[in-house]
């Protein structure tokens, strides 16, 4: 995706407020993992992907699937889905995209300042990068845990046997992945280290996601209200884009490593 003048222009002043942040607040959703070959949700996708990766929900609807009604109504096909994401997940690679926010929040502790990391991602692709603690509001894929006692564990590198894949911690109970589903709630924890990081940051930038899934779409507009700089880097237009300071349209793994260039140099993706 070549940048634009105003794009060059645009990058500039993001990079200057980076270089210059104590802390920064960063959410991500399933745009920035479209080119690690994982499907995103909606909306477009990069042209590069191959059509069968488009967008995920075209085949499914979040509706039949990610809820407890769907996964009550037929344990069988929403396990299986989902096993199936998981296994994609696992085959899939980071992309620049990933690796430049891993290598920014080391420049940030590198000169004491602090970033926060948040995802709205389940398939750890942050986390294989290199950024640490990262807060995944929507769970993960990777693990699973009993529908009966709530015990969690970490199923092998290969697909379960059987669909649904029987629990191993009660006779009746049923392993389900451990992600929120439509009208669940978000983990507590997560939630207060978002709520913290958007009341406390410099800069808050919202990477690959359509910002219509709430409360983590909110986060961005609680992070302007206590004066934060917000920073959007998607693909295409979203309903985050006209509240936002700096508005970057494109894909987040030429955006991103552009970004830290231009704020800390040359060498700053190492
Ligand atoms: C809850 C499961 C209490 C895991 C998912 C107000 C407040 C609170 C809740 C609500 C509210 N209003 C409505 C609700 C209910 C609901 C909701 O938000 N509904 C929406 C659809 C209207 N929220 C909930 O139910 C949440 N629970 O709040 O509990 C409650 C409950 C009911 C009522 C009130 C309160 C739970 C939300 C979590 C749901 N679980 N998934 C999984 O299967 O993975 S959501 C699903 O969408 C994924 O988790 C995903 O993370 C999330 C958001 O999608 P995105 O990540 O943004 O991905 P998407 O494909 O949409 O967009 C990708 C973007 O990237 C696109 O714009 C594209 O252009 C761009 N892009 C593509 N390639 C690139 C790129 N950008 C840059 N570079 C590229 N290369």
């Amino acid at each position: 995706m070549s940048e634009t003048l105003d794009d060059a222009a645009t990058i500039a002043r993001v990079a200057a407020r980076l270089a210059a942040a104590e802390r920064i607040a960063v959410i991500t959703g399933a745009g920035i993992s479209a080119e690690s070959g994982l499907r995103t949700f909606r909306g477009a996708t990069s042209a590069e992907l191959p059509p069968d990766m488009q967008s995920l929900w075209k085949e499914f609807d979040p509706a039949t699937l990610a809820t407890p009604a769907a996964f009550a109504r037929d344990p069988a096909m929403v396990s299986k889905w989902y096993d199936c994401r998981r296994l994609g997940c696992l085959a899939a690679t980071p992309n620049p995209g990933h690796l430049a926010l891993a290598a920014l929040q080391r420049l940030m502790e590198a000169k004491g300042a602090g970033l926060t990391l948040l995802t709205q991602n389940v398939d750890r692709l942050h986390q294989r990068a290199g950024s640490r603690d990262v807060v995944e509001l929507h769970g993960t894929i990777m693990d699973w845990r009993c529908t009966q006692t709530g015990q969690h564990l970490t199923p092998s590198d290969s697909a379960f046997e059987a669909y649904p894949p029987k629990s191993p911690f009660s006779t009746e109970g049923l392993l389900r992945p451990d992600v929120v589903w439509f009208g669940e709630m978000l983990p507590e924890a997560a939630v207060e280290l978002a709520r913290e990081a958007a009341a406390s940051c410099d800069v808050f930038m919202s990477v690959g996601t359509s910002a219509v899934v709430y409360p983590a779409a909110g986060f961005l507009f609680e992070a302007k209200g206590n004066g934060a700089y917000t920073v959007e880097v998607n693909l295409e237009a979203t309903p985050a884009s006209t509240a936002v300071d700096a508005s970057l349209r494109g894909s987040s793994s030429v955006l991103l490593p552009a970004i830290l260039r231009a704020a800390f140099g040359e060498g700053a993706l190492r």
